[in-house]
């Protein structure tokens, strides 16, 4: 019976959960696996001290996390969800089911860790040794936190209400709400920038990235250009989208392109296709 398990094990390592791993720089932490792991959908990750996160790479929450460990230099193993057909096991390391979560042993006991914002801080807190994400004064990483609540609170969600849209009418006020959201948030930045704090990247990028760099939806799906009339942000968006770090969180599937993924991910499943919005925009 031990040898058929044995002969099996190989056969269950099928292609459908991935393990991913970046190099490490916490002192005395664990190091994760330097290579990919695969395990089958029905094969339960092991808990370890080495903390997992629950990924999928069109997630922008996810992307919050590795933007901030890209930032931080640290690792972290990953396991890839699909979340349309979701492992029964994603309870245990996700208690809403959702991604991303973090998961590891702390003085022998697991910890289930989730919410973008929280895991944020969480990479500041674990890697302790690697470059402050959120550096500066008391009162500027106020205002850093203040730029990364207030984005999250107004800005994300009418990005979503703008993909869903097809009403004209709705779209015009939608758009016309995120460009007071944009121009506020480009008061807030450094005036000099590039980036939100200043010339290096923070959490506060980390944490508003992921749908600046997903604006391209609303180009291609509703022919909005939504960041014309925003000089920083664009210069910011330039500047943050070739950045090393941000360049190695982008991690399409083999063969998909992240931007056209992108598009054709939020068309599918949330604009119904493209629908012209330039003649709404332009009442904005
Ligand atoms: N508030 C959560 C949101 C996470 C979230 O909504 N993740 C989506 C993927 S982008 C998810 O896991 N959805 C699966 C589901 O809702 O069943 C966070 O900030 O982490």
């Amino acid at each position: 019976m031990q040898l058929v398990r044995y002969l099996c094990k190989p056969i269950l390592k099928v292609n459908t959960v991935f393990v991913r791993s970046y190099p490490g720089i916490r002192e005395g932490a664990p190091r994760p696996a330097q290579v990919f792991h695969k395990m089958a959908q029905q094969d339960i990750p092991e808990v370890t001290e080495a903390p997992l996160m629950c990924y999928n790479w069109m997630c922008p929450y996810v992307h919050r996390v590795t933007l901030a460990l890209a930032h931080k230099q640290a690792t972290i193993n990953m396991v890839d969800i699909d979340l349309a057909n979701k492992p029964a096991w994603l309870p245990k390391f996700s208690p809403h089911g959702k991604v991303p979560a973090v998961t590891y042993n702390e003085n022998g006991q697991q910890q289930v860790l989730y919410e973008s914002l929280v895991l944020l801080q969480w990479v500041e807190d674990y890697f302790s040794k690697g470059p402050e994400l959120l550096p500066g004064t008391p009162a500027q990483k106020a205002k850093g936190r203040i730029i990364i609540s207030r984005f999250d609170g107004a800005a994300v969600s009418k990005f979503y209400q703008m993909v869903r849209c097809s009403d004209e009418s709705s779209f015009a006020e939608l758009l016309h709400g995120l460009k007071s959201e944009f121009a506020w948030l480009e008061e807030s930045m450094d005036p000099t920038g590039p980036f939100m704090m200043g010339p290096t990247p923070t959490m506060v990028d980390a944490a508003c990235a992921p749908w600046l760099l997903r604006l391209c939806v609303l180009q291609k799906l509703r022919n909005v250009d939504v960041l014309a009339g925003f000089p920083k942000l664009q210069k910011w968006l330039a500047a943050y989208k070739s950045h090393p770090d941000v360049v190695k969180t982008i991690k399409p599937p083999p063969n998909v392109d992240w931007e056209q993924g992108m598009i054709d991910i939020y068309g599918d499943k949330y604009a119904g296709g493209f629908k012209d919005m330039s003649k709404a925009a332009a009442q904005a």
